[in-house]
């Protein structure tokens, strides 16, 4: 049987393709469980400094596989509990930057697996569906937290709501991703993009990860004060010195991305 989740390695870029594309890479128990390895491989190995996760086939992510049996009294949130709360928290809390290329349909939790990357990229045949009001559900792995943040209340109660599908087209005009490109420039564009990240400031990226968390809840007092001791930490690191240095003497900086000796880790 195929692996339900495949893994590459580019440089210092994680690639993690799901691989179910028969169902449209739907979520069951065992794809769940490579994913969770997956990440867990990636917080652990500080060669990978960015991660790629799309989907192979013509889509990117149907959704919990609605194929699995449920029992006449099933606990869904069980199953959340086990498999779909912790895969988003650990997206959130890597300290790595991670870009969704979104390579077709994505449904349901898949679209919500998508938002919780840091940056989405779509091709453009590419769709956003909150499938879960066709079987009676509401958006789950995160999806009533970051719909109203990307897209405002109305369109995430549209959304969620009507369950109509969204073109990458339209979900770019919205800043629901971040682009739409032709499907052949997808993954050019995306490994490009993760290339790009893994070669930046490691530190900074990842302190930029935990500043816009924190925005979420923290008002502009808590998030000032958070932003001043991220700088103080990432101004002691050497990519710090290497950028002012590399500036200084007109040529593009090598960044380490390791931390300064003295401080911790910025996440
Ligand atoms: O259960 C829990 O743990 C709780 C968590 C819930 C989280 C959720 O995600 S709930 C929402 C689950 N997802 C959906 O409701 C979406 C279901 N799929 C669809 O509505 C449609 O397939 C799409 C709109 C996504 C795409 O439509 P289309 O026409 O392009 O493709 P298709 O023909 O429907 O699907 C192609 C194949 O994939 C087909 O198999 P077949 O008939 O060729 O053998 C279809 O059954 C299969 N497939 C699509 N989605 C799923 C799936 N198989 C299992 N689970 C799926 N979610």
């Amino acid at each position: 049987m195929a692996e339900p989740l495949l893994v590459e390695t580019k440089g210092a870029v994680r690639i993690l393709t799901l691989n179910r594309p028969e169902r449209l890479n739907a979520l069951d128990a065992g794809l769940h469980e490579s994913l969770a390895s997956a990440f867990a491989a990636i917080e652990r190995e500080e060669a990978v400094r960015a991660v790629l996760l799309t989907g192979a086939g013509r889509g990117f992510c149907a959704g919990a596989d609605l194929t699995q049996k449920h029992d006449s009294d099933p606990d869904l949130g069980a199953s959340i509990d086990r498999h779909y709360n912790p895969l988003v928290r650990r997206m959130r809390a890597l300290p790595k930057p991670i870009i969704c290329a979104v390579n077709g349909t994505a449904a349901g939790a898949g679209v919500n697996l998508a938002l919780a990357a840091d940056m989405v990229i779509a091709a453009e045949s590419a769709s956003f569906t909150q499938a879960f009001i066709r079987i009676g559900l509401i958006p789950d792995a995160g999806g009533t937290w970051f719909l109203p943040r990307l897209l405002g209340d109305a369109r995430a109660r549209g959304l969620a709501m009507l369950g109509e599908s969204i073109s990458a087209a339209q979900a770019s005009e919205w800043g629901l991703i971040w682009r739409c490109v032709e499907d052949a420039a997808l993954m050019p564009a995306a490994l490009a993009m993760a290339e790009d990240l893994a070669a930046k400031p490691a530190q900074a990226l990842a302190a930029m990860k935990r500043a816009f968390d924190a925005s979420t809840t923290n008002g502009l007092d808590a998030q000032l004060d958070l932003e001043r001791d991220l700088q103080r930490e990432l101004g002691r690191t050497p990519d710090f010195a290497e950028g002012v240095r590399a500036f200084s003497e007109k040529r593009p900086p090598r960044f380490a991305g390791r931390s300064a000796p003295s401080s911790g880790n910025c996440r």
